[in-house]
């Protein structure tokens, strides 16, 4: 008979399960020892040669191996299986104290941050905002506001014309009545050239006393520089009442100054003309001694404004302006070129 050293079989076995590293080695070294042709199966299958002493004996003792290899087999897996939890878990561990990764969304843009901030100055003070067509007939954008065709004040403004048959403008809010509609259709069309169509085109429909602003988009065929642009934004003012004068104007104006730049800016007014308003003037403004920027025109309503506006200038006064929101923006936010605002450069825009 051929001797076999079960407990050698056995250190053996303990020695390999306990240095092996995985979950796969593991079962190897299980079927190396207990497998269809493992060390020990090969015992028991030899057993039916032996005489029945030595079978019992062999095979008491091979069983204990057999039972301990699977007892340790099962002790190893366990600890290998704990392992692996274990790295799972480190290699997935979420550090919630890490500052989290920034999204990007969107936010608005610098003019019209300004052009909100503006009306609601404005709004406190009793202001109306009102909205109009960017496409305008030449009736309200010119001859309305006192500037006959052939005019030379016309060049003030240089204008953007369409080509006829363009659709008539009809925004919601200012459905045209028929004569207007007949009128549309005789008119030439342009982009407007300036806020103050709005003027006539409120009047219109509005009995004073009144207080409006107008914010809108304006166009004009001219070269840019770093304070022109050929779209730009205007605030247009205009309140009518009673009894209403210069004085009323620089009041309101210096308010909504003071309001929208929170410090100490200079104002100056110096006479200009428009033909809408009599008298007429420009305001231009600094920031602490800085540059004067030409910001706004204005003046007092001419009386044929409120004429085409179908207004009685016997029994009305009023006051108009026209400031440059782009200006604005400029002045309170250092800015010195306006072409940055429609660049679309987001190391510009981000800042805001
Ligand atoms: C005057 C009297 C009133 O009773 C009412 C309104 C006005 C203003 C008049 N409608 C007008 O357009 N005057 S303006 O040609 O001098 O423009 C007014 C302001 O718009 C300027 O002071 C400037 O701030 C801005 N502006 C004009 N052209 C611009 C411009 N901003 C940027 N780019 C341009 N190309």
């Amino acid at each position: 008979m051929v001797k076999i050293d079960l407990k050698n079989l056995k250190v053996e076995a303990r020695k390999e399960i306990k240095k092996t590293d995985n979950l796969k080695d593991l079962d190897e070294i299980f079927k190396k020892y207990l497998g269809k042709k493992g060390e020990i199966t090969r015992i028991f299958n030899s057993l039916k040669k032996l005489s029945p002493k030595e079978r019992k004996k062999l095979g008491e003792g091979a069983n204990l191996v057999k039972r301990e290899v699977e007892e340790m087999t099962k002790e190893r897996a366990k600890e290998l299986q704990e392992e692996l939890r274990k790295q799972k878990i480190e290699k997935e561990k979420i550090d919630v104290t890490r500052p989290g990764k920034k999204l990007e969304i969107g936010h608005l843009h610098p003019l019209t941050l300004v052009q909100r901030e503006v009306e609601e100055i404005f709004q406190s003070m009793g202001f109306s905002v009102i909205i109009g067509p960017e496409i305008e007939t030449e009736w309200y954008n010119f001859d309305a506001l006192n500037i006959p065709k052939d005019h030379p004040a016309r060049d003030m403004w240089d204008t953007f014309w369409l080509r006829n048959n363009q659709k008539i403008p009809n925004p919601k809010s200012q459905i045209p009545n028929k004569s207007q509609i007949l009128n549309f259709k005789s008119q030439k069309l342009l982009l407007r050239t300036h806020t103050s169509p709005l003027q006539v085109r409120y009047m219109e429909k509005h009995q004073p006393p009144l207080r409006i602003i107008v914010p809108g988009r304006c166009f004009r065929h001219e070269a840019t520089d770093a304070s022109h642009e050929i779209q730009f934004y205007q605030l247009e003012g205009l309140v009518v009442d009673k009894d209403i004068s210069g004085a009323n104007f620089k009041a309101i104006i210096e308010e909504f100054l003071k309001r929208f730049f929170k410090t100490d800016i200079e104002i100056r007014l110096r006479p200009s003309f428009f033909p809408f308003t009599e008298p007429s003037f420009e305001i231009d403004i600094r920031r602490k001694k800085g540059k004067w920027v030409e910001t706004m025109g204005a003046g007092m309503v001419h009386p044929k404004v409120f004429e085409a506006a179908g207004l009685n200038p016997k029994n009305w006064q009023g006051f108009a302006f026209g400031a440059g929101l782009d200006r604005l923006a400029m002045l309170k936010y250092k800015i010195n070129d306006i072409r940055l605002f429609y660049s679309s450069d987001l190391r510009f825009l981000k800042q805001f």
